[in-house]
């Protein structure tokens, strides 16, 4: 399968990169084939290469009854949320194999490679990373849980709210967070941080500001927002917005 082209009027998509962030929207993603993984089923989101992004983002589109063909992500921590469909996860370094359906996520500590096979068509996103271990700090555990599950705490400053789904601690060097609010909740203070995001717009939509730009917003755009990126969010329409986040945390910036 070769890239579908989805904008006609090619002078009109919202996709856009500027100095400190990029919004791909799904007309501008491109469909790449990675070793281990079947043809043209990744959409690589975030990486090093050309971008400051110390992770790696990825979307994975997988026919039903397909499956990687090498061990993923060895040497990294990764984490996989299943968006749509059932995908069977394997580790062989932790000896066990989990089903993930709709929402189903799952953590692997650095040291475990996976592999993944397709139960149905299935729509996942991979974040990997290379660890920052701290002397005196422990690894992580693996964790495992459902997006639905992930209770938020109302947070003033963004207007809406937001939920953990890993734990906070100091052994995670890395948070994934989904984020929530109604129609017309803005944030109330524009965020300057030292930290990176990658996020994945899961429902609804609205304005984001980034690095002093204003732009709209849709269900599975991406935004990748490098250190110290200007940025908060108005989400518009009637219905709620959400967005899952990639976060750099517990660690200095070195
Ligand atoms: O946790 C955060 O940094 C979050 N409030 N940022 C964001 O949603 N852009
Ligand atoms: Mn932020």
């Amino acid at each position: 399968m070769t890239t579908p082209y989805r904008n006609d009027h090619l002078s009109a998509s919202r996709g856009r990169v500027g100095n400190r962030y990029y919004l791909m929207t799904p007309d501008t993603m491109v469909e790449n084939t990675l070793p281990g993984l079947p043809e043209y089923a990744a959409v690589v989101l975030a990486a090093p290469q050309g971008s400051p992004a110390r992770f790696g983002q990825y979307l994975l589109k997988l026919a039903a009854g397909a499956a990687s063909a090498l061990p993923l992500g060895a040497s990294f921590e990764n984490f996989l949320i299943v968006l749509e469909g059932e995908v069977m996860v394997a580790s062989p370094e932790e000896g066990a194999e989990w089903a993930l359906g709709d929402g189903g996520y799952l953590f692997l500590p650095e040291g475990r490679s996976f592999s993944l096979a397709a139960r149905t068509a299935a729509r996942l996103l991979w974040v990997k990373k290379r660890y920052l271990a701290v002397d005196g700090v422990e690894a992580p555990p693996v964790v495992t849980g459902r997006l639905s599950e992930v209770a938020g705490a109302d947070d003033e400053s963004i207007d809406g709210s937001w939920g953990r789904l890993l734990p906070g601690d100091q052994r995670f060097d890395l948070a994934m967070n989904i984020m929530r609010f109604r129609g017309g909740a803005r944030f109330r203070m524009v965020e300057i941080h030292h930290q990176e995001h990658g996020l994945y717009l899961l429902e609804g939509g609205g304005v984001y500001h980034l690095d002093g730009d204003h732009l709209d917003v849709q269900q599975d755009d991406f935004i990748y927002m490098a250190p110290y990126c200007t940025q908060a969010f108005t989400a518009t329409g009637s219905g709620p917005s959400a967005y899952l986040l990639y976060k750099d945390v517990n660690r200095d910036g070195f």
